[in-house]
């Protein structure tokens, strides 16, 4: 199913009634799930995912019968707003750039509901259904599913430059978490940035080149993480002279789809303070 105005459905976690089925590899078939009378429909244009269920442009609950449906984390202590979690970002900026209708369902991870863990059994999000009833998770799995069943616009990303950048993420979380200024931690997030640098500046603008691919859709919410966390709890900044890198975080956080999509920076603090402050 095609649709070229992207849908977004603000749902309140706790009531909502979804049926489940049973896991597969990356995905299990529940009967279609029930349309949630708490459910409230926007359309993408006027959505502030910061804004929650304050929107306007309802559209009837009715005409998500076999829609695309997709659980994302809520704010920590926001249940209906949108939260921080740099996986769900990557899949919804996927359905953004093409253009797909979906429902999006907030899940307040501190408070699991029961329909969730049934159609997430680990707990997890994303979680996506692509209107066939078959829940899928990991956003890995999620992004190449919506790739083969929306091919165009093509996000593909050529298998030479897929993981240009895969290290940047788990080396800012050490760095964060850091609490010894000699571990390395810092140089070790220098040096990915690095590379991602000389990446860039070789093939750039995005890392495939002139058109933003799927690769680029995974990097830009953890660098937006990175960029937000490490000023607010290190005041620490991206090196001025990765001068390559500063245009792409400014190419891909100007995008409409990443201003659609983006948590407040808040509620991504809120998310890190924990994990920061363990
Ligand atoms: N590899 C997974 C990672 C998903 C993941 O770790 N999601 C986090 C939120 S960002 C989660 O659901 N954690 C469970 C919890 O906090 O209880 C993916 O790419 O989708």
């Amino acid at each position: 199913m095609r649709c070229h105005v992207c849908i977004v459905q603000i749902t309140l976690p706790r009531g909502s009634r979804m049926s489940y089925g049973h896991p597969s590899p990356a995905s299990f078939s529940p009967s279609p799930p029930p349309i949630n009378s708490d459910s409230v429909f926007f359309s993408s244009p006027t959505v502030r995912p910061e804004g929650g269920k304050n929107i306007s442009s309802a559209r009837s609950a009715g005409s998500s019968a076999m829609a695309v449906e997709l659980s994302v984390k809520a704010a920590v202590g926001q249940p209906d707003t949108l939260g921080d979690c740099p996986f769900s970002q990557r899949v919804l900026l996927t359905l953004e750039e093409k253009k797909v209708a979906y429902e999006m369902k907030l899940v307040d991870l501190k408070d699991k509901p029961e329909w969730f863990l049934r159609i997430s059994p680990e707990g997890k999000v994303p979680v996506f259904n692509g209107g066939d009833g078959k829940w899928i998770a990991d956003s890995d799995v999620i992004t190449q599913v919506i790739e083969e069943k929306y091919p165009t616009p093509s996000l593909v990303t050529p298998p030479e430059y897929a993981s240009v950048g895969s290290k940047i993420f788990s080396s800012f979380v050490t760095f964060v978490k850091s609490k010894d200024p000699n571990d390395g931690s810092e140089n070790a997030l220098l040096n990915e940035l690095q590379a991602l640098e000389e990446h860039l500046k070789a093939h750039g603008p995005f890392i495939n080149g002139q058109n933003v691919s799927a690769v680029d859709l995974s990097l830009a919410p953890k660098l937006f993480h990175l960029q937000v966390a490490l000023e607010h709890f290190k005041g620490w900044k991206i090196p001025e002279n990765l001068t390559n890198v500063h245009a792409y975080t400014k190419a891909l956080f100007s995008r409409e789809s990443f201003e659609k999509t983006k948590p407040a920076k808040e509620h991504l603090i809120a998310g890190w303070e924990p994990k920061v402050n363990a």
